[in-house]
């Protein structure tokens, strides 16, 4: 039995966190006696350390997720309905902790802890709650063939699914994969990201309490290089979801051919947002800000390359820049003043400060930021370049942080180009007040999501997943149950066939 620790947040909240990796509904070491020291982003002082899996630890988890799926076993043997009950549960026990799940991920991530209760949290009671209420309605087809052969369809659950989440949205990552795995009646092995474990584990004690089986849920830390790239070319695994950078993505659907494994990939984006001279003005800029600052920009679906039509353009940078100075506060995830947390590592935040070099090197103007003012945790000021060419680094590749790059465009179809012009194809978003306009060009960007006068909308009916690079598969609504199930046609003789 691993360890559980009590801790105190900075927040005062006190909490008991386990520490071990959680297979067949219990918390066990790691066999190579293996940690992973998670830090909070803020100050750079350590929470606490968590076991890591091994291949050996990883093995284990999916025998066990294999044993739970075993034709006749007790998960197998429950009905979709009372599947729905315990999803049910889940999402009830995660709202009854949500103050707790919050603090976790605030402290673990560092974004604004009222951030993560309002959004990341009741996300992920909601994306529970609402496969709970998929997990009897999943069905297939009756297909009149004539009077000889009665044929149907089934919908089967896959098998044991791996499960890779990142750390932008720890909770919430893990709802959005575990809720349409269980309701269409798989088994998992979640792996957390190696930056942001301690949630995960949270959730794996109230799936247990909610009554899932042994072996149903199996969550491991782990860093990618070892756990999950175990996950992803493991041969008894049938499926492999992830979200991630686009590299990784890559990577995994290499791993995965080594069994062919259904894949649904969720991955970089480039997003576009592309306002038109008779936007509204004051909604253009608000929702821009909100497109690439909010989260301190760690978003996929940031819309972090902005189109401003030649009229507008200089009026739009000067608005933009004020309205961005005058909201951004910048501090603790647990100050409630706070709008701008830290980036999720120092990899990270240097990362986005050698695109601040090269975006100066390629030519292009600094209209703010572009520095590192807080100096105690992983910072990046909101940074916003105007004067950026599609040829340059900075707007090609995604940065994942508070930056985002402006350029002007005088015709529609110019901005269409360029906004398509990009191995990405995630969100985009146009802002106009002419609604045939507004259709006409959601129409002709390539990207999985597409906001009219708005950004980052996001809902758990609503499908989420990109185009070209940014993925493979939808997330979220009815869409997700077909990336968890498996069709099966079957063909009955009537008795006058032949
Ligand atoms: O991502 P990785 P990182 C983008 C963003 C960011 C960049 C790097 O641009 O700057 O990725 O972030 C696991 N086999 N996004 O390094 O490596 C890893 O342990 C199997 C966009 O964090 O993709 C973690 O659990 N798994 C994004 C997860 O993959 C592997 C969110 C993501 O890590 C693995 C995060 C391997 N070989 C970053 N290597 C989004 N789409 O929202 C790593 N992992």
């Amino acid at each position: 039995m691993a360890e559980t620790l009590e801790l105190t947040a900075p927040n005062g909240t006190k909490y008991s966190q386990p520490t071990g990796l959680f297979i067949n509904n219990e918390f066990v070491a790691a066999t190579s006696g293996d940690t992973i020291e998670t830090v909070n982003p803020y100050d750079e002082s350590v929470i606490a350390k968590v076991h890591a899996a091994s291949e050996k630890d990883v093995d284990a988890a999916v025998a066990a997720a294999r044993a739970a799926f075993k034709t006749g076993s007790e998960w197998r043997n429950l009905t979709p309905q009372e599947r729905g009950v315990l999803l049910w549960k889940l999402g009830d026990l995660c709202k009854r902790d949500e103050q707790i799940l919050a603090t976790i991920d605030a402290w673990d991530n560092g974004k604004p802890y009222e951030v993560v209760l309002g959004e990341d949290v009741a996300e992920t009671i909601s994306v529970f709650r609402y496969y709970a209420g998929w997990a009897d309605k999943i069905y297939g087809q009756t297909i009149d063939v004539g009077n000889a052969k009665l044929a149907y369809t089934k919908h089967e659950p896959l098998g044991v699914c791996g499960q890779i989440i990142p750390w932008n949205f720890p909770v919430m990552m893990a709802a959005w994969k575990l809720g349409p795995a269980l309701a269409c009646g798989n088994t998992v092995v979640l792996k957390s990201a190696e930056q942001t474990p301690l949630s995960a584990l949270y959730l794996a004690g109230l799936i247990k309490e909610a009554g899932f089986p042994p072996g149903v849920v199996n969550v491991v830390s782990g860093y990618g290089k070892t756990a999950g790239a175990v996950l992803a070319s493991h041969p008894k695994v049938d499926k492999i979801a992830f979200t991630g950078s686009t590299v990784t993505g890559r990577n995994i659907m290499k791993s995965a051919a080594v069994n062919m494994k259904n894949i649904t990939l969720e991955t970089g984006g480039k997003s576009p947002l592309l306002v038109f001279e008779d936007a509204d003005m004051d909604q253009a800029v608000k929702w821009s800000h909100v497109g690439i600052m909010a989260m301190a920009g760690q978003v996929c679906t940031s819309t972090s390359r902005i189109y401003v039509q030649d009229s507008v353009y200089e009026k739009f940078l000067e608005e933009f820049k004020k309205y961005t100075k005058d909201n951004t506060t910048i501090g603790s995830q647990f100050d409630s003043n706070v709008t701008h947390g830290p980036q999720i590592s120092k990899t990270q935040q240097e990362k986005i400060m050698s695109y601040v070099d090269s975006a100066k090197s390629e030519g292009a103007r600094l209209v703010l930021g572009g520095e590192v003012s807080h100096k105690q945790g992983y910072f990046v000021d909101p940074t916003i370049f105007a004067d950026v060419r599609n040829d340059m680094k900075a707007v090609r590749e995604e940065v994942f942080g508070p930056f985002v790059v402006v350029q002007s465009f005088s015709s529609e179809d110019e901005v269409i180009e360029k906004a398509n012009d990009t191995e990405y194809g995630l969100g985009a978003a146009v802002f106009t007040k002419d609604i045939v306009r507004g259709h006409r060009v959601a129409g002709e960007i390539q990207a999985g999501m597409v906001w009219i006068n708005s950004s980052q909308d996001s809902h758990f009916g609503i499908p989420f997943g990109g185009y070209k690079q940014s993925g493979i598969g939808r997330e979220l609504g009815q869409y997700a149950l077909s990336a968890y199930t498996q069709v099966k046609a079957v063909h009955v003789n009537l008795g006058t066939w032949l």
